[in-house]
């Protein structure tokens, strides 16, 4: 035993000489000062990507932790995947897959989300954390029972994984000796401990990558930047602002083709996506393509579910006619406003959607002629029931906002959309950005992708950064092209990926980690 013991220090040792020899950076969170007692395992862990604390930037080290977020730690350090979670609840999935796998019981945390914000009993805890990370370590009664001072108020059935504990040398009890089965733990003991049962166990060499904050603000129900939180959107100047007039930014996914990817407008698949940050979705009906011109009801049908999934999210959603091979959309324009009408009067209290009417105009057509009294038209029917933003589109693939600048749609609450793919468009475009917002245009980037306009191609993550940097300095809001399993390099998800689960980072291919990073 004693050679346990031995071992697990000197594992701990050369993670610290190890740690000492790396460059340390600057620390991840603001509020763990550099030498506190948990400052090195918290900023390693971070480093890892095991931990990404709360949205706001600091990591609450004091904190008690929750089993939520113990389990979800312990869940990315053995490197599995969430399970299907039962609840919206940010922390559901990998609370089932800690279920699935033993590590803690039903009664220890029902699947149903009640005690999921619940702080974690040490017991409880540790027990999880054993199973997760070093299975087949044994600890026995007459060496380990000694070392726990109120070994009697351990209950029985936690004998097994504390005695492995201390024998691995895990846990190293207080000064005084107890271990406190039922009292709590700070998040920055909690992180000190899930570390060396990591090492321990020879892991952290390929570490998942950011995945879900471990801890955001709430349930997914009130996501932060969400409609209950901003209500409606408005415009001032050329910023985007919430009900109170303060600026917001959305980002999220963009469907691909409703018609083609149904599963992935699923309740799941947009919750997922509100898991990883996501405060908005764009959901594509197509009108060509076997889209809404040719299949009306059905197409409608799966698009309102489609919104309604995303509000149900407390997502932003845009209701997008995706024009594309229909170049024109003066062709459908009776149509447009048949549709936007009724789905304006259908969501005309709700805040949530943002009506995108088309797409991306190419071919032959202008600005003058053709897109702006389109839109004069659509405006008009959708502002017949709602005040809900509308965002229009231009030339060249919704590229020409420059034209709309010199001659913007008449209205309130109109954005004008830039689309951009990494790998074919750079400064020239970003500079055409520049030039319309200083003409007063609010700009909406709907649909921007990481690969070529073709949407393959690459991935283009240096240009794609660049991209995403200068759209934040301007407080400009995007969505991803796109939200499927395609085999195409702009595909956010692996060819295969079930839509009925969380995803964990393994499912995201390299567009769709950059893209989920950034939410
Ligand atoms: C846009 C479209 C979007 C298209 C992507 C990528 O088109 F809004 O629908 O998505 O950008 O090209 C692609 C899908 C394919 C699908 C195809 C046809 O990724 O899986 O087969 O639509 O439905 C653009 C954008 C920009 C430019 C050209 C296109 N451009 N385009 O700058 O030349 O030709 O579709």
């Amino acid at each position: 035993m004693k050679r346990t013991v031995w071992r697990a220090l000197g594992a701990l040792l050369a993670a610290v000489v190890l740690l000492g020899a790396l460059p340390l950076s600057a620390g991840a969170f603001a509020d763990v000062e550099a030498g506190a007692w948990y400052a090195d395992a918290i900023n390693e862990m971070a480093g890892e990507g095991y931990l990404l604390g709360y949205p706001d930037g600091l990591f609450r080290p004091g904190e008690a932790v929750s089993i939520g977020q113990f389990l979800t730690i312990a869940g990315r350090c053995a490197g599995v995947s969430p399970g299907a979670g039962q609840t919206p609840h940010w922390a559901a999935g990998w609370v089932q897959a800690a279920l699935d796998r033993g590590w803690v019981d039903w009664d220890e945390c029902p699947p149903t989300g009640e005690r999921f914000d619940e702080a974690v009993t040490r017991q409880v805890a540790v027990k999880a954390l054993m199973r997760a990370l070093l299975p087949d370590v044994r600890g026995d009664y007459s060496t380990e029972s000694p070392k726990i001072k109120d070994f009697g108020e351990l209950d029985g059935r936690y004998y097994e994984s504390t005695f492995a504990a201390y024998a691995a040398g895990v846990v190293v009890g207080h000064g005084d000796g107890a271990f406190r089965p039922l009292g709590h733990l700070t998040r920055g003991e909690a992180c000190l401990l899930i570390q060396r049962a990591l090492k321990l166990s020879g892991g952290g060499a390929n570490p998942p990558g950011p995945g879900v904050p471990d801890v955001p603000d709430g349930p997914m129900e009130a996501i932060k930047g969400g409609a209950s939180e901003n209500g409606w959107l408005q415009v001032k100047g050329t910023q985007l602002c919430n009900e109170m007039g303060q600026p917001v930014v959305l980002h999220g996914m963009s469907s691909h083709g409703i018609q083609w990817f149904p599963e992935f407008v699923g309740g799941q698949a947009i919750k997922n996506t509100a898991g990883y940050g996501a405060n908005l979705f764009r959901v594509a009906m197509y009108t060509a393509e076997d889209g809404y011109l040719s299949q009306p009801e059905k197409m409608e049908k799966r698009a309102v579910e489609a919104v309604d999934a995303a509000i149900a999210q407390d997502m932003y959603v845009i209701l997008d006619w995706h024009i594309l091979f229909d170049g024109n959309p003066m062709d459908h324009v009776e149509e447009a406003e048949d549709f936007f009408g009724r789905m304006a009067q259908r969501y005309k209290d709700t805040p949530n959607v943002l009506y995108e009417i088309c797409n991306e105009p190419n071919g032959n057509v202008s600005w003058q002629g053709d897109v702006k009294p389109y839109a004069q038209r659509v405006v008009k029917a959708i502002r017949a029931h709602s005040k809900g933003l509308v965002l229009v589109g231009s030339p060249t693939w919704s590229q020409d906002i420059h034209l709309a600048a010199q001659d913007p749609v008449e209205g309130e609450g109109i954005l004008y959309t830039l689309h951009f793919y990494a790998g074919t468009h750079g400064q020239a475009l970003r500079d055409r950005i520049d030039g319309a917002m200083a003409k007063g245009l609010p700009v909406f980037i709907s649909e921007w992708g990481t690969s070529r306009a073709d949407g393959s191609g690459g991935v283009f993550l240096d240009e794609a950064a660049v991209w995403l940097d200068f759209l934040e300095e301007r407080g400009i809001s995007w969505a991803n092209w796109s939200l499927c399993g395609k085999n195409e390099t702009s595909a956010a998800l692996k060819i295969g990926t079930p839509t009925d689960r969380a995803w964990g980072w393994e499912d995201l291919t390299e567009s769709g980690r950059f893209v989920f990073g950034r939410f």
